[in-house]
């Protein structure tokens, strides 16, 4: 299945980071002032460890999306998703081995799940007030939002274009390993998109013929890029994994699967999981 919300479904924003505060008290007060800022701007605020998920109270309206569910549904399902990615064992703590990826995540990123012009307004608004935050969104007016989608239930033939999406899925879902996996850059060399092992993978894959992202890049007018494209490749490939299709996956992408593994990425979610890590803020 080709997805229907290919454009633009990886959006980042990249901000240079200047900021230099002196010391630990000046910290504290900037992230008093910041956290105040949020909260009295959207509707929904939490926060794990430092890390801030935001949202608007829109109802999701893509296209794909089932339209029965409202903003604070999306907004309790992506703390969800980040806590189950962070909290493997659910015991409800995180997980020794995601605790350099949480710093990761609270140092440099921040989530926002709204319309279009609700994020891009977050987007302006942290830049302004933090140059060290990446805003990773999830666009509920173009991207599809599906409350049930539970990862599994379909097959793959073979992974063979940037373009494919697992059946009926869920973007949040993709978002949200988007910027796990984004930490896990920020915070370890080795999980490099530019260069090194994932990069290689998706070469490689691509110099052989047996993995396209000329269609893609055709539909984005040239602005899809490899970095980008590295990202959306191990997402992929995670979902495959998931679904119990790994055995579909060719050896560049079995390589890329291992590597992963290796690295503790975390592998599975459960969609009943209910121990919400960190803090409701509003
Ligand atoms: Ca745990």
């Amino acid at each position: 299945m080709i997805a229907k919300w290919y454009k633009g479904l990886f959006f980042l924003i990249v901000i240079f980071s200047q900021v230099s505060c002196k010391t630990k008290v000046h910290n504290k007060e900037l992230s008093n002032d910041f956290e105040k800022f949020l909260t009295s701007s959207y509707p929904y605020v939490h926060k794990i460890n430092g890390f801030y998920i935001v949202a608007s109270d829109e109802k999701p309206q893509s296209e794909d999306s089932k339209r029965d569910n409202t903003g604070k549904e999306v907004f309790e399902h992506s703390v969800r998703l980040f806590s189950n990615f962070l909290d493997q064992d659910e015991d409800g703590k995180v997980d020794d081995g995601m605790l350099p990826v949480l710093d990761g995540l609270k140092s440099r990123f921040l989530f926002a799940s709204g319309y279009q012009e609700f994020v891009y307004d977050v987007i302006k608004a942290v830049k302004k007030r933090n140059k060290k935050l990446y805003v990773m969104t999830m666009n509920t007016d173009s991207w599809p939002y599906v409350a049930d989608y539970n990862g599994k239930g379909w097959e793959v033939d073979t992974l063979d274009t940037s373009l494919w999406r697992p059946e009926d899925c869920n973007a949040l879902w993709e978002e949200v390993f988007h910027t796990i996996t984004e930490a896990y850059n920020r915070v370890d060399p080795d999980f490099s998109f530019s260069d090194g092992p994932l990069r290689t993978y998706m070469d490689d894959d691509i110099r052989e013929g047996s993995y396209d992202i000329s269609e893609q890049n055709r539909y984005e007018k040239g602005q899809y890029d490899r970095v980008t494209a590295v990202n959306e490749y191990i997402h992929q490939i995670w979902a495959i994994q998931f679904a119990g299709e790994e055995a579909k996956l060719n050896e560049h992408q079995q390589s890329t699967l291992q590597f992963m593994r290796d690295k503790g990425v975390p592998m599975q979610l459960n969609p009943g999981y209910s121990g919400n890590l960190g803090v409701r803020l509003k």
